[in-house]
């Protein structure tokens, strides 16, 4: 049976200089492969995740191009980017919005706008938002609740909705609270916007910035 003197003199046996140096060459090279693993497998594993959110952004996009053609089957026309009636004589029961995010939120609006043939959108409740903060000042029948909302991307930025008639307009985007940003439709090859003569749903993509080559445009053509 080893005395608590041989215990003591094996430890100071393993912890001879030579010893240490050793463990700490394995150790930095057991870090550097650590690393050289992490500087690979890293930059795949987020591109996994943003390709994710490109492909559950496209899925609320083409969401609500379902709701734009069942509300163009009912009124002949897409849902109207300005919240206005294209009839001059239909007056709308909402109030006239501060200019942030309107497209997007006059889109929430058309589609849920009656309850007999509107758009349930409560599939999509958690890309609701409201970063301008304003409201419609009356109840919207199939959302029940008065805040104006806008639907936002995977990234939290909200969308932009260019009606047919908005496509050369510059949309102002409450990208978060007291934070605005510019858009414009994204447009083809050919020069003409994406779903020209229709509408256009956009997404400022990975970067969340307006206008760069990683934007999500619907339609695609
Ligand atoms: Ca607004
Ligand atoms: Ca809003
Ligand atoms: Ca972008």
């Amino acid at each position: 049976m080893k005395t608590r003197k041989d215990l003591g003199s094996t430890v100071g046996t393993a912890r001879t200089p030579g010893n240490v140096g050793f463990t700490l060459i394995e150790l930095l090279i057991v870090i550097s492969i650590l690393g050289l693993l992490a500087a690979v497998l890293l930059p795949n594993i987020l591109g996994v995740t943003q390709a994710a959110k490109d492909t559950e952004t496209e899925a609320t996009m083409l969401r609500l191009s379902t709701g734009c053609g069942t509300f163009e089957r009912k009124h002949n026309y897409f849902p109207p980017d300005d919240l206005k009636w294209p009839d001059a004589e239909k007056k709308t029961p909402w109030k006239p919005d501060n200019g942030q995010n309107t497209g997007i939120e006059s889109l929430v609006c058309f589609l849920s706008q009656s309850r007999a043939d509107g758009e349930d959108l409560a599939d999509l409740s958690k890309r609701f938002t409201n970063t301008d903060n304003d409201d419609h000042g009356v109840d919207m029948p199939t959302l029940q609740r008065k805040d104006r909302l806008e639907l936002a991307d995977a990234w939290g930025t909200p969308l932009v909705y260019f009606g047919k008639f908005g496509m050369a307009k510059q949309a102002t985007v409450a990208i978060a609270e007291g934070e605005t940003q510019f858009a414009k439709a994204k447009k083809r090859d050919d020069g003409r916007p994406y779903g020209d003569g229709k509408f256009q749903i956009l997404s400022a993509g990975r970067d969340m910035i307006f206008g760069t080559d990683d934007d999500l445009v619907w339609p695609k053509n």
